[in-house]
């Protein structure tokens, strides 16, 4: 069932990845999504490249489904992970805050597939001219570092300028995303903060349940003026955040103030003080599941939705 060009590429049962969120996802989570039939992708963040070698091989002693790691083009540490997965033979790569371009002769040469975050349609066009083998289309509902765009409005412009295929990212947590997804001209989906609440996440409760919580109008976004906006939900530190760049704070003090501030609500639960990425479908989850459960559920539901919409097909009403 949902058998895509993503599917076969990738050799995964459900074009469901899973994404890669600096902290969050670790070998834990991720060999779990990789044995419930996604994609699931260990995040290398900002950690340096040893640190994400044993990350791999824990992750392989838990699974032998394929899987990926993310690649944070901010990290100073980036092209040594493009050094070690090579050298550890991951089969696939996403990237993300950045263009990955350098990068991908020296990934294709060791057969990783290569598959770049991207939100606008130039980047798109632009990485599918170096080699990337599919792209991700993140719109702005996504959790932390995030383009202008929706991905309503982004990912059917990409389907019309590529021929690689699409993943689509951001706001999507449930079978209806997924269906609208493959509506879209995407042929899977990545999701974030749908799998923060799984149990498998080795995130701290106190983050989960912050999701849980959450309403639709709860995950804002800072640093829209320092030029590296991030999505996080609402608390004590994002309202403090705000209230300094509305007061025109210089923009390397408010780069300073986020320094250990996802590892601080990731690791240690302090949902007060740390940066609690999460996208706008944070108001749409309500329990903590299984990455089985989760996958399950959403493509039995679509497979449902299908079902349900066929009668349009024959002009009866819904
Ligand atoms: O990368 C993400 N989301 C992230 S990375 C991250 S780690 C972090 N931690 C603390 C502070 C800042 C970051 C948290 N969330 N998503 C993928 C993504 N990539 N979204 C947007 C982009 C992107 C932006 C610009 C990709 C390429 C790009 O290219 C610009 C250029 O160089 O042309």
């Amino acid at each position: 069932m949902f058998n895509t060009r993503i599917s076969e590429l990738l050799n995964i049962k459900y074009p469901i990845l899973q994404g890669g969120m600096a902290w969050v996802a670790t070998h834990q989570l991720a060999a779990a999504v990789s044995n419930a039939g996604g994609l699931g992708i260990i995040a290398a963040g900002s950690l340096p490249g040893e640190i994400i070698r044993e990350e791999i091989r824990k992750l392989k002693e838990l699974t032998d489904k394929p899987f990926g790691v993310n690649i944070m083009l901010m990290s100073p540490y980036a092209e040594d992970i493009v050094g070690i997965v090579c050298e550890e033979r991951v089969p696939v790569v996403t990237t993300g805050a950045g263009n990955p371009g350098k990068y991908i002769p020296k990934l294709k040469e060791h057969d990783v597939k290569v598959i770049p975050v991207v939100p606008t349609v130039s980047l798109a066009r632009r990485v599918e001219k170096f080699g990337a083998d599919a792209i991700i289309i993140e719109g702005t509902e996504a959790g932390g570092h995030i383009g202008e765009l929706t991905t309503m409005s982004l990912v059917p412009q990409v389907a019309d300028a590529v021929d690689i295929p699409i993943i689509a990212a951001g706001g999507i947590g449930d079978g209806r995303g997924f269906l609208a997804a493959l509506a879209l001209g995407a042929e899977g989906i990545q999701m974030g903060t749908r799998f923060v609440c799984s149990k498998e996440a080795d995130v701290h409760i106190n983050y989960k349940e912050a999701i849980l919580k959450a309403k639709d109008r709860d995950a804002l976004v800072t640093g829209r003026s320092t030029g590296h906006p991030i999505r996080v939900l609402k608390n004590k530190f994002s309202k403090e955040f705000i209230e300094l760049e509305n007061k025109g704070t210089d923009v390397y003090e408010l780069a300073k103030l986020n320094v250990g501030r996802l590892k601080l609500a990731v690791r240690s639960g302090d949902v007060d003080n740390g940066s609690l990425m999460a996208g706008q479908i944070s108001g749409l989850i309500e329990e903590i599941d299984t990455c089985e459960d989760i996958i399950q559920s959403i493509v039995t539901d679509a497979s449902n939705i299908i079902d349900r919409l066929s009668p349009l097909k024959g002009g009866d009403k819904l």
